[in-house]
């Protein structure tokens, strides 16, 4: 096993203890979860069936009221044969109604289903009043049998509701009641579930986020005509009166999310770290090393230089991209000394390339931190002159994705300018500002962003922008470089519109060492390469 990485699959006493932490919290945190679920869960059931109730409680107490409030305004004489008959004909429109009789000194004279009665029937005594009506619930009726129902006197008008609306169970639950109760609430006309009736007292259940032993939930279903409500109270909700394996199941998932959420991150940040510290290392021990990929004047196949690209191989993480690390390092506050290092490293390289051939420009990337540093002017002044190299040769890019001001920009585009470099506007089109920059930085040479090259043959929006971009390059007189080249087409498109355009792509080649940069250059310098198509793509729009 390769010595030098963080040993993050091993587990020692030292980190043991942030990983029973995040455990515990972890079980915490999924407890309050399954807590809250379950308590939702638990409520909606329990709204469900109180819901259910009150609805047939209020199509009940709908056919009640109607039934006995009009039989109190019939103009028959109570118990006579007109009465009974209009009783009778009555009663069929009431669905929950068994009977419906007539009460003369609190005594039972004659119901619509018996008739006159041959003794009077008393009333059992009852003080539930709500709606201006009497009420009994369960009490055995006239019938004297073992069926009992419910009873509401309203004036002379008795109603009897039918024993078998509620046949139906209407909850499988336990620790629930379900209270009918007027408006008034002074009593109960109906109960359901295995609560005592001291349940229905309960206020609302305050909202806690902790789960608690003694929790309770409440649902209340009213309406004003009829006057009735229905009320659903359950007890022993929540974490704490689940089943016990699903308890043990909460603590155990719970522990394991904590657990492998504190690992993931110190996974993360440790592969950060070496990321991090691999990096330094890296830059200090001068591991890295440079490609080139050549440009190319597309029209007559030559190369006419080319561009200098860090490349790095870490031992344990592999080949790893600029577009990873350069940002790291500015970040990190590396990027001056690694591009001091690339600096000195192609000037070097290129030494011989750039003295046999002197129309071969080297083209070098700069952050933008290394861009307002003058320190980098006079770097590489030194090692030109260290290598009698002509900065005229030299290319500096910068891209434009940044903040940093304008003016400062301008300032340090002056200074590149005096010192005799050439200035290329790198991943031109991708930024915001390209055009007031084009005038501030005066730059030699625009690198046109590979999106558009490979917009080309697309009816994309960067095909349009694309057209712009050449009417805009033929105003302006500037070098135009076309990035990422991949097929012909590109080239021959370009050349239609753009005859003296430079291009760089993987067409033509892809970056490459510095000894086969130079034999590619002695094989070019003798016959070009040509990568557009064969008929004559200059003169064809
Ligand atoms: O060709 P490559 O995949 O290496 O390029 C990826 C990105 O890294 C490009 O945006 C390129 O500009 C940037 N890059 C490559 N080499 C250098 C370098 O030497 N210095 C800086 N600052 N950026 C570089
Ligand atoms: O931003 P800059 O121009 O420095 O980036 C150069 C980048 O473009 C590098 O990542 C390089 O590998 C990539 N590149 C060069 N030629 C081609 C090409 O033809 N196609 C694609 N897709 N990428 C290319
Ligand atoms: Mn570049």
């Amino acid at each position: 096993m390769p010595t030098g990485l963080p040993n993050i699959g091993v587990l020692t006493t030292r980190n043991l203890r942030p990983i029973i932490i995040a455990s515990l919290a972890g079980i915490i945190l999924f407890v309050l979860f399954v807590n809250q679920r379950t308590l939702h869960f638990e409520e909606r059931i329990l709204r469900e069936d109180t819901y259910r109730v009150f609805q047939l409680s209020k199509e009940i107490s709908t056919n009640i009221k109607g039934a006995v409030y009009s039989a109190a305004e019939f103009p028959y004489a109570p118990c006579s044969q007109e009465d009974l008959d209009a009783l009778r004909d009555m009663l069929w429109s009431y669905n929950y109604l068994m009977d419906i009789g007539r009460v003369y000194n609190n005594q039972v004279v004659c119901t619509a289903g018996r008739g006159v009665l041959d003794t009077p029937w008393p009333l059992p005594p009852s003080d539930n009043r709500a709606s201006g009506a009497r009420h009994w619930h369960d009490e055995p009726n006239l019938l004297g049998q073992e069926i009992t129902s419910d009873m509401a006197l309203y004036k002379n008008t008795l109603s009897f509701t039918s024993p078998f609306v509620f046949s139906q169970p209407v909850t499988t639950e336990t620790n629930i009641g379900i209270f009918v109760v007027p408006s008034n609430q002074q009593f109960i006309y109906r109960q359901f579930g295995d609560l005592p009736v001291s349940a229905v007292k309960k206020p609302d259940p305050p909202r806690h986020w902790l789960p608690t032993t003694d929790a309770w939930l409440k649902a209340e279903f009213c309406i004003d005509d009829p006057g009735v409500c229905t009320i659903g109270i359950k007890e022993s909700v929540g974490f704490f009166h689940l089943k016990w394996i699903y308890q043990a199941l909460t603590v155990f998932i719970g522990a394991n999310i904590g657990a492998y959420t504190y690992m993931l991150f110190f996974a993360l940040s440790a592969r950060r770290r070496s990321l991090k510290a691999r990096l330094k290392k890296a830059i200090v021990e001068e591991k890295m090393y440079l490609e080139y990929q050549p440009k190319y004047h597309l029209a007559s196949g030559r190369i006419v230089g080319a561009e200098a690209l860090i490349r790095w191989k870490d031992k344990y993480l592999g080949q790893v991209r600029p577009d990873l690390f350069i940002p790291l390092a500015e970040k990190l506050g590396l990027i001056s000394p690694l591009t001091d290092w690339i600096i000195a490293q192609t000037l070097k390289e290129m030494t011989d390339i750039l003295h046999r051939y002197p129309d071969f420009h080297l083209s070098i990337n700069l952050s933008l931190q290394d861009f307002t540093r003058h320190e980098v002017l006079e770097l590489a002044r030194h090692h030109c002159l260290t290598h009698n190299i002509d900065p005229a040769q030299v290319i500096f890019e910068v891209t434009e994705r940044s903040v940093v001001g304008h003016e400062s920009m301008s300032e340090s585009a002056h200074k590149f300018n005096y010192y005799n470099y050439q200035i290329s506007l790198d991943d031109f089109g991708t930024g915001y500002s390209n055009l007031s920059w084009l005038t501030k930085l005066r730059a030699d040479e625009i690198k046109v962003d590979r999106s558009f090259t490979q917009s080309i043959g697309t009816s994309s929006i960067n095909q349009s922008m694309l057209d712009a971009i050449f009417t805009l390059i033929q105003k302006l007189k500037v070098r135009v470089v076309f990035e990422g080249i991949e097929n012909r087409e590109e080239v021959d498109y370009i050349l239609s519109h753009a005859p003296q355009a430079i291009g760089q792509g993987w067409l033509m080649s892809r970056s490459i060492s510095a000894k086969d940069l130079t034999e590619l250059m002695e094989k070019n310098s003798q016959t070009p390469d040509i990568y557009y198509s064969v008929k004559d793509p200059v003169n064809e729009d």
